[in-house]
């Protein structure tokens, strides 16, 4: 045999010990856990969620800490911060009895640019019909559902805004913003509508209340946009009532233009049979004209003959204080609804921890990138027309 040849054969026998070694290696420590699990250390820019992936078997328990916070018991951690700051993290990995420790530490990084603490874009809007509808915003002949989505976005986007009204029950607007408001302990966003007090003499936190619905989507997939499935419903306080409709729908049609209008009894009863609605509870009826609004209630921009619009809806809040019809005034809910309470009232803050999904668990969200509004209410408070929810702008509460 060569020298060559014998090389070749030693080569051979340390390259196959060491694989056979590997395998044993392998046999013996099949129950343990890696050694390493997460990286030396992580950065990510404030109001960014950072998603730290450990895909451990299925069976191992989780948790996941800051000093002595708990912030996670998941299998993936997303973390998001508003604070510039360092976080030393560890994770405890339980498994068949054994126990391991691995440390990390997020590093929170200052954002390059600057971000707006308001809403940043209008995605879509579309309210119902209503006594405001086509005037807030404005439309103008010829303009379509696009031209009314940018009207909206010029009312609402930035701090200094005007207002859009979503007309009555199901009329919605969606925004973003442009980073993600983090979900931290205690409320984290406001939503700025147009509600005030009424005579607090008679009943306090009562006045024009018109509560809108609340949604919050979280961009788990990243791609800049609310999807279908990464919407969640904030349950506000009138939620889990029994006197809360969910999946209600409502169809309204287009006025007849060759119909003559039915005035009412009323003096501001102008056509008491203008537009028609049926619901999917098998009822229906018509929204009156007024006196006060001339304007066609129906929108202009949508040529349908009919259009539908969902959602929760929850009991009418708006009565007569007067009892004689001059004064009508809506009852605020406790929390959880845009337009419900004055803009400095802590009711028109809401708790990202209040999302929940669609068979009403909670869920958690380590923060939101969207919101829906949409009218909660389907009542006509008497003059005063529908109760419709108006939206003036939103901000995030954890930067300034
Ligand atoms: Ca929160
Ligand atoms: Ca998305
Ligand atoms: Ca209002």
């Amino acid at each position: 045999m060569t020298t060559k040849n014998l090389f070749k054969i030693a080569l051979f026998s340390i390259l196959f010990l060491g694989f056979g070694a590997c395998d044993k290696d392998n046999d013996t420590e099949e129950n343990l856990l890696p050694a390493e699990v997460l990286k030396e250390s992580y950065t990510i820019d404030r109001f960014k969620v950072l998603n730290i992936a450990t895909n451990l078997p299925n069976t191992a328990k989780l948790t996941w800490s800051v000093k002595d916070s708990i912030i996670s018991e998941n299998a993936d951690l997303d973390f998001i911060s508003p604070f510039q700051k360092n976080y030393p993290l560890t994770l405890k990995v339980e498994i068949n009895g054994e126990t391991k420790i691995y440390n990390s530490s997020i590093n929170v990084t200052k954002e390059t640019g600057t971000y707006s603490k308001y809403i940043s874009n209008v995605f879509d809007f579309r309210p119902a019909v209503g006594q405001f509808t086509n005037e807030i915003p404005q439309y103008t002949a010829g303009n379509t559902e696009a031209n009314m989505i940018s009207a909206a976005k010029k009312a609402i986007v930035g701090s200094n805004t005007t207002m859009i009204s979503l007309g009555g029950f199901g009329g919605y607007v969606v925004f973003g913003f442009d980073h993600t408001i983090p979900n931290m302990d205690g409320r984290d966003f406001k939503v700025l509508g147009n509600a005030f007090w009424g005579n607090e003499a008679n009943e306090a936190r009562a006045g024009s209340c018109e509560p809108g619905i609340i949604m919050v989507a979280y961009d788990r997939n990243k791609n800049g946009k609310p999807d279908q499935d990464e919407w969640y419903e904030i349950a506000g306080s009138e939620y889990f009532k029994s006197t809360t409709i969910k999946n209600y729908e409502i169809t309204y049609f287009k006025p007849d233009a060759s119909k003559s209008p039915v005035a009412g009894t009323e003096f501001w009863q102008v056509n008491t049979e203008y537009i028609k609605w049926q619901d999917n509870a098998g009822k229906s009826g018509y929204k009156v004209q007024n006196v006060f609004h001339e304007q066609n209630y129906y929108p202009l921009w949508i040529a349908d003959a009919s259009y539908t619009l969902k959602g929760t809806r929850v009991a009418d809040n708006f009565y007569d204080q007067s009892g004689e019809g001059s004064y009508w005034v809506g009852r605020s809910f406790e929390f959880g609804y845009a337009d419900n309470a004055p803009n400095n009232d802590e009711a028109s803050n809401i708790d990202i921890s209040w999302a929940v999904d669609k068979n009403g668990k909670y869920v958690k969200l380590p923060g939101i990138d969207f919101v829906k509004i949409y009218t909660a209410i389907n009542q006509e408070a008497g003059w005063l027309g529908e109760v419709s929810t108006e939206v003036s702008g939103a901000y995030d509460l954890h930067l300034n």
